[in-house]
């Protein structure tokens, strides 16, 4: 891909691992769909050019339905992270993230031969043997796709799916954080993708349960000032506060959303800014204070608190503390607190409609 100025990477590469024959291609523990396009992708290019399988693995869940329907459709076979056999492994290759990184635990002392990532880069331990991080760019999708284009290698077209779908997920639609080389990479991938495919993905069947997370979200939505808090209580699935930000955000006025939930033994939290310089990360960091731990960047960040057997009272003084560190944070004026839908429609439905 002419745009990133990096069209040997597929070569160097390929010098660094030939000859190896098992391979474990690992990406963060709870996946997204940027994690398993690009980790598709550096399957087909080792099968194609190595001549070897193989297996696809974390650790954690794969929880909103797009994820699940997007490894079912594409037909993507994945290895509990459990059941990896590192010992029988001599290409472990690890792919939007790095090593050290907390959501990719990795057996003490190994260490990747390879690492493909869009994250900020970090220093790389002795014994990587290529590394391809701290590209400019707003997906690993958009760099595994660059050694696909840069020399003509047919892209599958479920990979193209994953690839595309990764891309435009990673980027909000190729809004915040992407660069014109993702812009390319998507445009290319395109011509080969199916699009009936990530549309069935993109629109995948949800349970009912998901409805009635939206019910808590709004229900227990309190507006202060120009921040939103709302609690979902327990929930199954850790995505959702964050799916919640999201989608409280849209409302109109609002600079600031936190959305909390409880899953197992630990608070998980999602913020959301609509601001320009919003310092997201440092926010959620303030608001877990020494309880427990957060990170993120401009717009969107997340933190969690182990709860432990704490009661349901304890539970609620953490709730509360965090959220009390949050608007504090972003100096939201608990004064003007309200709920999110109180006085938004008239007192009685309008019936005129159903009236000869
Ligand atoms: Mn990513």
């Amino acid at each position: 891909m002419s745009t990133n100025g990096h069209d040997k990477d597929l070569l160097r590469l390929l010098d660094a691992v030939r000859g190896r024959t098992k391979s474990l291609i690992q990406v963060h523990n709870n996946p997204d769909p940027d994690a398993i396009g690009a980790a598709m992708g550096m399957r087909d290019l080792y099968l194609r050019y190595l001549g070897i399988g193989s297996r696809i693995v974390f650790g954690g869940i794969v929880g909103r339905a797009e994820n699940r329907a997007m490894l079912r459709l594409l037909g993507v076979e994945i290895l509990p992270l459990h059941k990896a056999d590192y010992d029988d492994c001599d290409l472990l290759t690890l792919v939007d993230t790095q090593p050290g990184f907390g959501h990719t635990p990795l057996p003490k002392g190994r260490i990747p031969e390879v690492v493909v990532d869009h994250h900020p880069a970090q220093d790389a331990p002795e014994g990587v043997l290529f590394r391809d991080t701290g590209k400019d760019v707003g997906s690993t999708s958009t760099i595994v796709t660059g050694y696909f284009l840069d020399y003509g290698v047919p892209i599958p077209r479920d990979t193209a799916t994953a690839l595309m779908y990764g891309i435009k997920s990673d980027t909000h639609d190729l809004s915040e954080g992407s660069t014109p080389a993702d812009l390319e990479a998507y445009q290319r991938l395109m011509s080969v993708a199916d699009m009936v495919t990530l549309s069935r993905i993109r629109n995948a069947r949800v349970p009912r349960s998901y409805y009635a997370v939206f019910g808590r979200a709004i229900e227990n939505a309190v507006v202060y000032d120009y921040a939103c808090v709302s609690n979902l209580g327990r929930i199954d699935n850790a995505d959702m506060v964050a799916e919640m930000a999201d989608f409280l955000l849209r409302c109109e006025g609002l600079r600031w959303t936190m959305v909390s939930g409880i899953v197992n033994k630990t608070l998980h939290f999602s913020l959301r800014s609509a601001g320009k310089n919003a310092h997201a990360g440092s926010v959620a960091r303030k608001a877990v204070g020494v309880m427990g731990r957060a990170g993120g960047h401009g717009h969107m960040a997340g933190g969690q608190v182990p709860l432990g057997d704490a009661d349901k009272k304890t539970r609620e003084g953490i709730v509360q503390a965090v959220t009390d560190l949050f608007l504090d944070a972003v100096k939201a004026k608990r004064s003007l607190a309200n709920s999110l839908t109180g006085g938004a429609l008239p007192d009685e439905t309008d019936t005129a409609v159903f009236e000869e």
